[in-house]
């Protein structure tokens, strides 16, 4: 039998966005309650009424303009910025689809999605407008159709700005169109399977609007006046008549950030602060300065706050909670940074296809379920079936007995609607409302998740970012906390197999000890066999595959020449065997 969400169902909405937030009866804060300001120039904010105003005017100028119609695509290439909620919310309202991609794509990587999203329309920011530009016209997108956010460097630039969108003469007629939420799609979101190149996930209006009610009820803590009457427990409330303040270092591309920090808080009225990106030292001033109570953080964030040094000078007491998710956080760090702080992290788990939290932490539990993911949020089942190459029989019919450890399979109203223009990817993880999440692990006797593994072999690859020097306890090279820069092995074994030197190729993700992340690397069959391999090879080979990609997928693994790749009967790769071997061999 599958297992039920011990919260009671939600009775959920089941309309649009734009009018899931904006048209919301219940909603308890003001019109003039701050919910955006840039952490950059706290000047700049948005406030619930001019968000709802702002979206509408800039949807109608999106009708006006480029003639956008229900289920037109805007592509979306911008670092975080304050202005990505209108725009995001102005698209909804025009009946539109917001499919965001990562501002550190290249030309070849941004064109792919924009055809692949089939996007009509493109919003960047002057800090990538090179790239935009180049990618829009391979894409067969017109110039006129791209369009900035956030700062306008250059005013004399042909290149439009949004705000220039909004405000047109005869739009006034215009309405928002009559969507169907639970067929409508609100996102295409690109996720890196392991199939080859990134899968547009199709997200509806109601995938949305489900998952943000369904953390809302499983949250239950962050306060917008400091109203709330927490459980018996050691976390405090905010400084009296002042609302929980979230800092927003999270991509807004990635789903955990678009769902968390870009639709919640205009559904939960909690102030959120926008980094442009995250940046350690900024990270912990703005805490201290402005007296954050909460941010949503991923495990190198933990591990930077454990142990860099400059992290000595901040206070970070107004810290309520932190939410780690994304990828696996150890018990070790959760207790290394409330002794060395004070700073209490719970997690979320989710994924992409689930749009995104599955499992969450409650927050009283933050240490007495620690090195769990926490319990299932409400209108979810879930089930665990025997994993893949485990011997027994994996196709998610034979559910497991409850507290086996199994590959987990989640059914609800947030399960996603499929991959875009990919039916075989979709029926492999899809069926009957079952979505297969490729993640292995175990729920204990309260109802607790621990992930123990996962099917998936994506490379979750975490890059350089701003911190200041490191001291004698630190790596020499810091590495990025931020989540959606995951390597698809796959995709660069495509790139590689082009390679007139190459015959064959596999890549896997190995551990770098040096760099404190896992990092891609290749094991290639040279043509002419090892004989012929020159030590100069690897060199050449990895800078041309360097150049075609974007800075996380470069082969920092470095590549390693083989007389074959391993491959079961079935001509998978093993990639377990060669990461054994990497394991053994990968030390710098
Ligand atoms: O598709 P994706 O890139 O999605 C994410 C989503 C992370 C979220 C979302 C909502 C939250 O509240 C939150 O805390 C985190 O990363 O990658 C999905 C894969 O990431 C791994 C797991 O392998 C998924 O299949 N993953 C996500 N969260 C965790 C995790 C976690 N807490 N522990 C271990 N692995």
């Amino acid at each position: 039998m599958p297992i039920k969400s011990d919260f009671p169902d939600v009775d959920l909405a089941v309309t649009d966005i734009w009018s899931f937030l904006f048209n919301r009866k219940n909603r308890e804060f003001p019109d003039d309650h701050v919910i955006f300001q840039s952490a950059d120039t706290l000047s700049k904010q948005y406030t619930y009424a001019q968000l709802r105003q702002l979206s509408v005017d800039f949807g109608k100028g999106l009708k006006a303009v480029y003639d956008f119609r229900k289920s037109d695509v805007l592509g979306l290439y911008v670092p975080n910025d304050i202005d990505v909620p209108p725009v995001v919310l102005g698209t909804l309202w025009a009946g539109g689809i917001v499919s965001p991609a990562n501002p550190g794509y290249t030309v070849a990587e941004l064109v792919y999605q924009l055809k692949d999203s089939g996007a009509k329309a493109l919003a960047t920011h002057f800090s990538v407008l090179d790239t935009a530009r180049k990618a829009a016209s391979e894409a067969g997108i017109p110039e006129s159709n791209i369009f900035l956010l956030g700062e306008q460097k250059d005013a004399s630039m042909k290149i439009k700005h949004w705000t220039s969108i909004r405000n047109l003469e005869g739009t006034r007629r215009f309405r928002i169109p009559k969507l169907d939420p639970k067929n409508d799609l609100a996102f295409l979101v690109y996720s890196s399977g392991t199939t080859g190149r990134p899968k547009g996930v199709r997200l509806t209006h109601f995938n949305m609007t489900s998952n943000i009610e369904q953390v809302h009820e499983a949250e239950g803590w962050l306060t917008w006046n400091g109203s709330s009457t927490p459980p018996d427990s050691d976390i405090p409330l905010p400084a009296k008549g002042t609302g929980d303040k979230v800092l927003a270092c999270l991509p807004f591309f990635h789903i955990y950030g678009l769902n968390c920090l870009v639709l919640s808080p205009i559904y939960s009225g909690i102030t959120t602060l926008v980094m442009s990106r995250f940046d350690l030292e900024k990270w912990c001033s703005i805490v201290q300065d402005h007296k954050i109570t909460f941010s949503y953080i991923v495990p190198p964030i933990v591990l930077l706050l454990c142990k860099h040094p400059v992290v000595e000078k901040y206070d970070l007491s107004s810290l309520r909670m932190t939410n780690s998710g994304a990828a696996p956080l150890t018990r070790e760090l959760v207790e290394g940074l409330y002794a060395r702080k004070g700073v209490k992290v719970k997690q979320g788990y989710g994924l992409s296809e689930t749009a995104p939290t599955i499992f969450m932490q409650k927050w009283e539990d933050w240490r007495t379920a620690i090195g769990t993911t926490g319990v299932m949020v409400p209108n979810l089942e879930a089930k665990f079936c025997a994993v893949p190459g485990s011997g027994e029989e994996s196709d998610g019919t034979k559910e497991l007995p409850r507290g086996k450890v199994g590959e987990l399979y989640v059914k609800g109203p947030n399960v996603f609607s499929g991959y875009h223009n990919n039916q075989s990817a979709t029926a492999e993880c899809l069926e009957d409302g079952w979505f297969r999440t490729g993640d292995v692990g175990f729920l204990d006797e309260r109802g607790n998740l621990t992930i123990t593994d996962r099917v998936k072999e994506l490379i979750k690859y975490k890059g350089k970012i701003l911190c200041p020097p490191p001291q004698s306890n630190m790596p020499s090279t810091n590495t990025s906390p931020l989540p959606g820069f995951q390597v698809p092995p796959a995709e660069l074994e495509g790139y590689l197999a082009s390679h007139p030197l190459i015959d064959d190729v596999a890549v896997v993700g190995v551990d770098s000890a040096l760099l404190g992340t896992e990092v891609p690397r290749a094991y290639i069959v040279r043509k002419g066999g090892l004989s012929a391999t020159k030590p100069s090879d690897g060199a050449d080979i990895i800078k041309w595959m360097n150049a075609k990609v974007a800075n996380h997928k470069k082969l920092r693994g470095g590549v390693k020449f083989v007389d074959a790749v391993p491959k079961s009967v079935s001509g998978k790769i093993l990639r377990r065997v060669l990461k054994e071997q990497a394991k053994k061999e990968f030390k710098e």
